[in-house]
């Protein structure tokens, strides 16, 4: 039994250890390496070169070494075989977090306290309740509901937009195209938690940004986007306008269209901007392993393997 294991850029001798002492039995290999193509029938990847799954003819899994797929999805070559994605709680719990502690920082205002603290400047402000804040989550898939219910229990006034129409108890939700202008109308803090896919590609853009509330508690602070999705779908030239016109104020990104963030991007030092390489669900290696080597056990014992992508929906 013999895997492909790729990711450019990590640590591919301790994911490499992790997984052999993982899944018993199974060879680990690395395509630096001098390997038979034939006997490879897992891959374990993150951002694969384009080209070389198709180059394993008996593979019959593809494991995502992250929760997004778009990495391997992209690949002209995609060999037709299932792909696995991450889910696990310690990625939610991560996600959650960072989405909780960006919201949390728009609505206590933290830029502007400290700027005030660097400035020796005792100045309280009106502290609007977080009922009267109105969360919008884009995506409302693993990661996506879960931030959704969290927020509520801090005691946000949380609504969630997806491409199918969902039954939450505890959230307003709104689906598809029809959905969209409701949504947003009623958002003063935008979320986006979702996939890269050809629908979602861009679509947070001036026009998208045009339509959202502008009643808020915090007229001068809000609305404000947060994403976390993909760097995909933004359209970074309508962010820097919609700051500078005033249509949002603020952004809290953690994706970019060109990662990492090109050096002369003017978002690194713009004042409203908050800007995170990525991080926002880094993935631990010991949860991913165990989630791989769960369903490698599930599908050598003949059973369904979970969390598969739907290749036709693109995630
Ligand atoms: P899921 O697949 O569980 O959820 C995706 C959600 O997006 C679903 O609710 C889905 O709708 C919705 N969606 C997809 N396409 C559309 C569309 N065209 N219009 C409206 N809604 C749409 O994914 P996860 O929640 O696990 O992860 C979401 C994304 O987060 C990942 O794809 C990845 O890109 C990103 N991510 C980023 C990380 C980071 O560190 N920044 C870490 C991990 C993930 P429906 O429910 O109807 O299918
Ligand atoms: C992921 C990510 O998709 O970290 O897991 O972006």
């Amino acid at each position: 039994m013999t895997m492909l294991f790729t990711a450019a850029a990590w640590n591919a001798d301790d994911w490499i250890a992790r997984l052999q002492e993982a899944v018993p039995g199974m060879t680990i290999t690395t395509p630096d390496t001098d390997f038979d193509p034939a006997a490879i029938r897992y891959a374990a990847v993150w951002h694969p070169p384009h080209g070389l799954l198709e180059t394993l003819p008996n593979l019959e899994v593809i494991f995502s070494l992250g929760a997004g797929v778009d990495h391997i999805l992209n690949d002209p070559g995609l060999p037709d075989v299932p792909v696995v994605r991450v889910v696990n709680d310690d990625l939610t719990m991560r996600m959650t977090g960072w989405v909780a502690l960006q919201v949390l920082s728009h609505h206590r205002q933290q830029r502007t306290f400290e700027a005030f603290q660097r400035q020796r400047t005792w100045q309280p402000l009106e502290q609007p309740s977080a009922s009267s804040v109105r969360v919008g989550i884009m995506g409302l898939g693993v990661l996506g509901r879960d931030a959704a219910e969290k927020l509520s229990m801090l005691g946000f006034d949380v609504a969630g937009w997806s491409r199918s129409q969902k039954d939450i108890p505890g959230l307003t939700c709104f689906g598809e195209d029809d959905g969209l202008d409701a949504f947003l109308a009623r958002t003063d803090i935008l979320v986006a938690l979702m996939p890269d896919t050809p629908d979602t590609r861009g679509i947070l853009n001036g026009r998208l940004f045009a339509r959202l509330a502008r009643d808020s508690v915090m007229p001068n602070l809000l609305p404000v986007l947060i994403n976390a999705g993909r760097g995909a779908l933004q359209v970074e030239a309508d962010i820097l306008a919609a700051l500078e016109d005033g249509t949002l104020k603020g952004a809290s990104l953690d994706v970019f269209e060109t990662e990492p963030l090109p050096a002369d991007s003017p978002l690194w030092d713009h004042p409203l901007v908050s800007v995170w390489p990525h991080v926002a669900a880094d993935s631990d290696p010991a949860a991913i392993v165990a989630g791989i080597a769960g369903e490698i056990a599930r599908y050598e014992r003949g059973e369904t393997l979970r969390n598969v992508v739907n290749r036709a929906a693109g995630y």
